[in-house]
Parts: structure tokens; sequence; C-alpha cells
């Protein structure tokens, strides 16, 4: 726990509220130059893309995907980082490649992630490559069904592999 002088002196230095001092000491920002580059990010800061496992792989499927004008979706769950990880990557993806769409299963109906239904109305709608964000990692199954259809997977998921490809408990 900090001391009241050390979350005045944070308060003082970045001209806040000392409760608000106290959120970003639990968080490691202690100091204005940490403050600054949390409050106000550059591109600089972010790590190198290619640290991800085969991003060499990824970059070169998307690629080759664009040049043979391939239909690509942008598929996510439905929760808050796979919405917004959708709506990123699309309205990126968009910019420059028309021939885009996204998918967000439905809550209910197919739970989270990557589900037979969205394979089917992949294939039925002939996207031959999927972005799946958020989800996909545990989604050995529904990988191998999407490959039997002809439609491969770039899979950027930020959960951990398990032994269970069904296990859906997770957000
Ligand atoms: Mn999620």
């Amino acid at each position: 726990m900090p001391s009241p002088q050390e979350l005045e002196g944070l308060s003082n230095s970045i001209n806040i509220n000392p409760h608000l001092s106290a959120v970003l000491w639990q968080r490691d920002i202690r100091d204005f130059d940490s403050a600054r580059t949390f409050f106000r990010p550059t591109y600089d800061q972010l790590h190198d893309p290619f640290l991800l496992k085969d991003m060499d792989r990824a970059v070169q499927r998307l690629k080759e995907a664009i040049d043979q004008n391939e239909k690509i979706l942008i598929y996510g769950d439905y929760d808050v980082d796979g919405t917004t990880s959708v709506a990123l990557v699309y309205s990126y993806l968009k910019t420059f490649y028309s021939d885009c769409s996204y998918y967000i299963p439905d809550r209910y109906a197919e739970g989270y992630g990557v589900s037979e239904a969205g394979i089917l109305w992949a294939e039925e709608n002939k996207f031959s490559l999927i972005i799946a964000l958020d989800l996909g990692i545990k989604a050995s199954d529904m990988v191998t069904l999407a490959k039997r259809k002809g439609i491969d997977f770039i899979i950027c998921d930020h959960h951990l592999p398990g032994g269970d490809s069904k296990c859906r408990c997770r957000a």
C-alpha cells in the first residue's frame, strides 16, 4: 500500500484526484512518465507483432487471400474483447479490401467459441479464410471441419490451448 504522501505526490505530478492515483498505483503506474505512457500511448510503444507465433505465416496467408480476391471472414466472440477486436480488424481491413465480412456467433444458439453454424455459414457464403479473434485456440475440431471445406484459419486468441477442445467455460 502506498503512503498518503506517495499518493499525493502522484496526484500532484499528474494533476488528478488521490482516489484515481490509488487506482493507478495498483497498476504500477507510480510516476509522471509511466502515467504519460498509460494515458497517451504511441505506436512506438507497441510490441513487434512478429513476436506472435507464426505471424509470418499469417501475413503470408492474408496477403495470398487479398492477391487472389478470396472472401475473408473476421470471426469473434460476442463479448467485449471479441466484438471490439472484430470491429478493429474489420474496419482496418475494409479500408483497403472490400471482399471481407464479419461473424459474431449468437450468444444463446451458438455460445462461446467457433461454432459449426459459423463454419457452415462461411462455407455457404464462399469464404475461404477466417481470421478468428479472441477465440479459436481450443477449436481444433472446428478448424479441422473448416479445413475439409477448403477454409483456412488464422487464429489470434489470447486464451491458452487446452486438452479439451469442447470447453466453452471462458470469457
Ligand atoms: Mn472474450
